[in-house]
């Protein structure tokens, strides 16, 4: 495939210190990040984040073989972004039995599903040991699926439920172990939405803030899980505020990657990384020469958990109580992509989940915008609403295969953690 010159130099002069940073692998700062946002040069933006992940993935776009699982719709909140929550009695308000979970269970075994991500709002009145006979029960059926659940949200949710809502950070690790025993093997990246208190006062008010909601990743990391990060994007958040939230991320994933850094002797010279202009514990955007050794540990050599995969949200306004407003254009969109992957030097993939993004934009998204990975065959999906229709969204393997495919990238089968996954017939392998 012919494709455009992205070592050409920024048609926004503004942007040719952040080209030479890039370049380099130098760390962007906060206003670096401000600077992609604010510019009206987009393909530059695009090209930089292009640049750096072929640096990581070479031709790679990674994709799996997924079911979701909304396990219930019945929220004791009401975020106005929110399309998904209902309140008990209401007109689709649901709530899946142990036996139907079960029957899901064997469906995605059937399709040759390695992932089930499983997530529902936060339920009033359903106890405990629903959330964990719900993963032994998956289990059960399905030895092999790993078990991607539960928003940091849900967690904090589970530990007031438990009992253990007084307990703090105890508490939270508490139920991250009880649900680990049940077979929970990761934590999806939702419930982040924008680490902001003026924008969660005004969309998510009653949702945990985000030092708890980093709380439990962190949590979750000591225990050696990984997760995900997202941030919902596109409706009353500034660029500014978007900024911020990849920072803290960044930074999050920085302290938990120098602790490994310290105890596997990696060499990490600058010692102060606070200020945001020195190198992190690991880099992973640079060009290959200039970090030899600073890269991430396999989960062989590594028993902490790390965010693995950075998801760009984009606010889909369908049926929400936001719904005047209109949600992030198509520029917006690969924009945000592109960001996300030139801040996120120390998080190895980025996700364009194509069912919020839609796929043609997430084939782009592959294609020229940094993203690499593009989520799986989903299935059912019920959180956004596209046109008043949730539930039946699914996509086949040949159908992520045609968009990766065109869009000049080699598809790669992945497992959750990013594992490739061998198929021969019916029976696959990492
Ligand atoms: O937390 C809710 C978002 C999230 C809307 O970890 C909305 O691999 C857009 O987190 N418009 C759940 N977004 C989905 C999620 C996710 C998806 C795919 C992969 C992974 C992963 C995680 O969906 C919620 C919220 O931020 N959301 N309503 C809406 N109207």
């Amino acid at each position: 495939m012919i494709r455009c010159d992205t070592t050409a130099a920024p048609c926004d002069p503004s942007l040719a210190s952040i080209r030479e940073k890039v370049e380099a692998g130098v760390r962007l700062d906060r206003a670096d990040g401000e600077a992609l946002f604010a510019t009206e040069d987009i393909w530059s933006v695009c090209a930089m984040a292009d640049l750096v992940r072929r640096r990581m993935h070479g031709d790679r776009a990674y994709y799996n073989v997924n079911r979701h699982l909304n396990y219930s719709n019945i929220c004791a909140l009401s975020c106005t972004f929110c399309a998904f929550h209902r309140k008990k009695g209401d007109d689709g308000a649901y709530e899946r039995t142990t036996d139907e979970i079960r029957e899901e269970a064997r469906q995605a075994v059937a399709s040759g599903a390695t992932e089930m991500h499983i997530v529902g709002g936060l339920h009033p009145w359903l106890k405990f040991d629903y959330y964990t006979d719900m993963l032994r029960a998956i289990r059960e059926e399905a030895p092999r699926l790993h078990l991607k659940a539960f928003t940091a949200v849900e967690i904090v949710h589970l530990a007031r439920i438990s009992g253990r809502g007084r307990d703090g950070i105890d508490g939270i690790r508490a139920v991250l172990s009880d649900l680990r025993d049940a077979g929970l093997g990761s934590l999806p990246g939702g419930g982040a939405e924008v680490f902001d208190d003026r924008v969660h006062d005004e969309a998510f008010k009653g949702k945990i803030r985000h030092g708890a909601w980093m709380d439990v990743h962190q949590a979750a990391h000591e225990l050696g899980l990984h997760t995900n990060a997202t941030m919902l994007y596109g409706h009353v958040e500034s660029p500014a505020e978007r900024v911020n939230h990849f920072m803290l991320l960044r930074q999050q994933q920085d302290d938990t990657l120098l602790q490994w850094a310290n105890a596997s002797d990696i060499n990490t010279p600058d010692a102060d990384r606070h200020d945001g202009s020195t190198s992190p514990a690991v880099v992973l955007t640079g060009p290959d020469e200039m970090y030899p050794q600073r890269r991430l540990p396999t989960s062989e050599t590594c028993d902490t958990g790390w965010y693995q995969c950075a998801i760009p949200l984009p606010f889909v306004p369908d049926d929400s109580q936001l719904e005047a407003l209109h949600g992030p254009t198509g520029i917006e969109n690969l924009r945000t992509i592109a960001v996300a992957r030139l801040m996120f030097d120390n998080v190895p993939h980025v996700k364009a989940f194509w069912i919020m993004q839609t796929l043609p934009m997430a084939q782009i998204m592959l294609q020229s915008a940094g993203a690499d990975d593009i989520d799986g065959t989903v299935v059912w999906y019920d959180i956004t609403k596209v046109e008043g229709a949730g539930t039946h969204q699914e996509t086949s393997v040949v159908g992520l295969h045609r968009a990766i495919r065109e869009a000049g990238l080699e598809p790669v089968e992945r497992d959750t953690l990013y594992r490739p996954v061998t198929r021969a017939g019916e029976t696959w392998s990492i």
